[in-house]
């Protein structure tokens, strides 16, 4: 073994962003989020950063993993998902993580959880591999096959601030359909997008049929998708299926479950797309049978790295369904590693997501940076980040003085300190 690729140590930074209030199906986005970033340091004096979810949960499994890294090689990746499975034994998660608790990061079951922990470790170990040979990440997972790879628009309903002190920023409310352009608009300027997806399932259906509609207006020809989380029963999916079959790429999660998803998908010539339905490799063969979904949308951290994610596209292929890529709020690491893979996967037909252009704090030292809607692959050793320890330090200060509130990303909480009678609707919810 090359010494020099033995893992000596591994840092772990959890970590509160900043987020703007953003309206979801379960509420709205906390003031911060929290993510915990990764390091390994091997033996030849390398470090690799990766980066995941914040959680309590997440952070205890974490730092088991953490804990018995050490010894092993940066490149023993399968090495790392088998030491998973015997450290990370699920004794972190919550009673409603055991009971396979619904929530918009897709099922939160203790498995899921450790795959979305080793996703940070396996970057990290990426990472840290191709800083020590002079590869990038990409030629890591077999080369990349594009030099830049298209983002979407990521476009939410908004209030203008939070209703408790902290961040603002300038993008001012977005609650109608006018709102929503404005806010395509910007997205469109700023960094050249040329996609468009609307996060719904906040208001009636007929309120964001018309946000659609007046994006098709304002954009003609552009590909547009809207993604309520599975609020909506199939025969409410199948009216705005019907409402934007000319104008819609594919409409996202519509409604919950593989049943209810084959049934709108009998029924529609809308394509369907999902990051709820199929989250794990279980729940794919009899989505594909029922031909559920047209279009997955992967996310290296649940579905445990940038290796699964590949192995993903393979299985799509070969059944024919499309692959792009799913995001949360995330940083400036994840969105390399997820830029990275996503170069290396030959037909990536549609733009990824990225909540990236909502956050304004990052843990690296050169921002990311959006044209014409792509990012370009980096061929830099590694992801090609560098981590700004400065800002890494104050993220971390504010995790350290918060009071509990924002540690556990809860969306609903959230929303009950402007509507104190809020509650997480019932699916469906139209
Ligand atoms: O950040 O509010 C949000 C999103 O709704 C996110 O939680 C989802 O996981 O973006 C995601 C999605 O496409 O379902
Ligand atoms: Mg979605």
């Amino acid at each position: 073994m090359n010494t020099a690729l033995v893992i000596e140590d591994v840092r772990l930074t959890p970590i509160l962003v900043s987020d703007p209030p953003l309206l979801n199906t379960q509420g709205v986005h906390q003031p911060y989020t929290p993510r915990l970033i990764v390091e390994v340091v091997t033996r030849g004096g390398t470090t690799g950063v990766g980066e995941t979810y914040g959680d309590g949960a997440y952070l205890e499994a974490a730092r088991s993993l953490a804990e018995a890294l050490p010894g092993r090689a940066v490149t023993d990746l399968n090495g790392l998902f088998a030491l998973a499975g015997e450290v990370c034994d699920g004794s972190h998660a919550t009673a409603d993580d055991r009971v396979d608790a619904g929530g918009l990061r897709g099922v939160r079951n203790a498995g899921k959880i450790r795959l979305s922990v080793v996703s940070a470790f396996e970057v990290a170990c990426l990472d840290a591999l191709g800083r020590a040979q002079g590869l990038p990440v990409h030629a890591l997972l077999g080369g990349k096959v594009r030099d830049s790879v298209e983002y979407s628009a990521y476009l939410f309903y908004r209030w203008a601030a939070h209703p408790v002190p902290g961040e603002r920023d300038d993008w001012g409310a977005a609650l109608d359909p006018a709102g929503v352009v404005a806010q395509a608009r910007r997205f469109a300027d700023t960094y050249g997008f040329g996609s468009f997806k609307l996060k719904g399932g906040v208001f009636e259906p007929d309120r964001e049929i018309a946000a659609i509609r007046a994006l098709a207006e304002a954009f003609p020809g552009r590909p547009l998708r809207l993604d309520p989380n599975g609020a909506w029963s199939v025969p409410t999916s199948l009216y705005v299926a019907e409402q934007l079959k000319d104008v819609l790429e594919y409409l996202e999660d519509p409604t919950s479950g593989t049943d209810n998803m084959a049934a709108v998908a009998a029924a529609t010539d809308v394509p369907l797309a999902t990051n709820m339905c199929v989250t794990t490799l279980a729940e794919i063969p009899e989505a594909f049978a029922r031909d559920a979904v047209r279009i997955v949308l992967s996310d290296h951290h649940y579905w445990g790295g940038l290796h699964r994610t590949r192995e993903l596209a393979g299985i799509c292929r070969t059944f024919g369904v499309g692959l792009s890529m799913h995001s949360n709020t995330h940083l400036g690491i994840s969105l390399a590693a997820m830029t990275h893979v996503a170069a290396t996967v030959p037909d990536l037909a549609y733009a990824c997501d990225s909540h990236y252009p909502w956050q304004t704090e990052d843990v690296i030292t050169e921002r990311h940076t959006f044209t014409g809607g792509r990012l370009t692959v980096s061929d830099a050793p590694g992801l090609g980040v560098e981590l700004d320890r400065d800002r890494l330090a104050a993220l971390h200060r504010r995790w350290l003085e918060d009071d509990g509130t924002h540690r556990e990303r809860d969306d609903a909480a959230a929303m009950r300190v402007a509507d104190p009678d809020w509650t997480t609707p019932a699916v469906p919810r139209w």
